[in-house]
């Protein structure tokens, strides 16, 4: 199939474009690099050292003697993005092309704008060039898990059937989300389920937990491709963060009690998550929408579970519960379904051991190139 990534230069969107390529898929990345503008602004690098762009895609050329297009342009501007479409004519576009980052979102009304303006007009741009000019693609968006909040009834896929009053319904999930980034998915997610009511299209919406690991087969083939890995207190998620920290034997950045539980994948689901989607597509006027996550942990529980693999190595790990810079409930239910991924093939690879010790282990390799100052969290909800 010809896929479109929107996002391919990115941690999730790098390794699906490698993958998706690797499985005999055409493949084309569009992205405008605005993440690595984003870092220098922050003065913050991945732990990892990318090469650009362009280095990259040579590489897995010269590795798989597969080619991949590449589009460097943002999405935000309406005329480059279907030029690329009208180019490379794709039969599913992956959309992995956001401002991502919760605290970058809030740290003030510049970033909040930035982030909802980035993300809402660029989906909507997508939805109408899809309308304009290919009516059939299948557009695979990456929403969040954190659209649902942590209300305190399960959390299902997408939709809810409700009795009121005698009647009955199925309905839109509630949403009660946590940040303005949150937020601007939620937003997506309303414009896409109303373009497929009102035009006919076909979208899947992976509302996807927090991902976790860096290799991937593809990405770990040669120096050249090797993924991001954020770690700062901005863009580093909590597993992820938790691991370099271990290694370079700064304490675990626990936020409050650490009794917020999110649903957690493994980057290498990620991918296989993507595929699923791609090749089973949704129906023309159907707005699907998956949980992309394994398993569900509390905070204070993968803290735990990295101390424990990082003293396994020899490594003193301590756990600091420091101030919550977020407002967030100490404690919660959380228990959110997700089994249609899983009913279309998806077998988890689940958190071990095995993967904590080769995430340390990745982390210690690169543990010079961390930057000390950018593992607090200088962003405040509330200030
Ligand atoms: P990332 O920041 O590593 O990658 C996003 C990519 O999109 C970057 O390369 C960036 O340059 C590009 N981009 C952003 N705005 C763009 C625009 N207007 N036009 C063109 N390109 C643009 O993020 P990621 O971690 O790979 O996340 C990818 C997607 O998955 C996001 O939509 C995110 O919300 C979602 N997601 C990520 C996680 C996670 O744990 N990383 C979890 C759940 C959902
Ligand atoms: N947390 C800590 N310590 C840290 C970092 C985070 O305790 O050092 C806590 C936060 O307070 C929060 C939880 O861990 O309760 C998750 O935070 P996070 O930064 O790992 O993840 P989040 O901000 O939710 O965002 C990430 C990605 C985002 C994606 C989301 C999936 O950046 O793109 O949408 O995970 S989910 O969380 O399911 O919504």
């Amino acid at each position: 199939m010809r896929v479109l990534v929107i996002g391919g230069d990115g941690y999730c969107g790098w390794a699906t474009a490698l993958y998706l390529s690797n499985q005999g898929h055409d493949v084309a990345i569009l992205d405008s690099l605005v993440r690595r503008h984003w870092d220098m602004e922050l003065c913050v690098e991945t732990l990892t050292p990318i090469a650009p762009i362009q280095a990259r895609l040579q590489r897995w050329q010269d590795l798989t003697g597969k080619s991949i297009d590449l589009f460097v342009g943002d999405i935000n501007n309406y005329t480059f993005l279907k030029d690329a479409m009208l180019k490379f004519e794709p039969e599913a576009v992956v959309h992995f092309g956001e401002q991502r980052s919760a605290p970058f979102s809030m740290i003030d009304r510049e970033h909040a704008v930035l982030t909802q303006v980035n993300n809402v007009v660029g989906t909507l741009n997508l939805l109408y060039v899809i309308r304009e000019h290919f009516p059939n693609c299948h557009l695979v968006k990456l929403g969040t898990m954190g659209e649902y909040g942590t209300p305190n009834i399960d959390i299902e896929e997408g939709y809810i059937t409700i009795e009121h009053n005698g009647r009955k319904d199925t309905l839109p999930y509630p949403k009660q989300p946590g940040s303005f980034y949150h937020l601007s998915k939620v937003h997506d997610s309303h414009n896409i389920h109303f373009a497929c009511k009102i035009w006919g299209l076909r979208a899947t919406d992976l509302n996807q937990g927090i991902v976790y690991g860096v290799l991937t087969e593809e990405t770990g083939m040669d120096e050249l491709l090797i993924n991001r890995l954020d770690y700062d207190g901005v863009f580093g998620t909590a597993l992820n963060r938790f691991c370099i920290q271990a290694a370079i034997g700064h304490p675990l950045t626990v936020y409050g009690k650490g009794g917020q539980t999110r649903g957690l994948l493994d980057i290498r689901d990620t991918v296989r998550c993507i595929e699923i989607a791609v090749n089973n597509p949704a129906n023309p006027g159907e707005f699907r929408v998956f949980n992309q996550f394994t398993e569900m942990f509390s905070i204070a529980d993968l803290a735990m579970m990295v101390k424990k693999a990082g003293n396994a190595m020899g490594l003193s790990v301590e756990v600091n519960n420091l101030e919550n810079p977020r407002v967030e409930l100490e404690e919660h239910y959380f228990n959110a379904k997700n089994t249609k991924l899983k009913d279309l093939g998806l077998e988890p690879h689940y958190l071990s051991d095995s993967l904590l010790d080769s995430l340390l282990n990745f982390a210690v390799k690169y543990k010079t190139r961390v930057d000390e100052k950018q593992i607090l969290p200088k962003v405040k909800w509330n200030k």
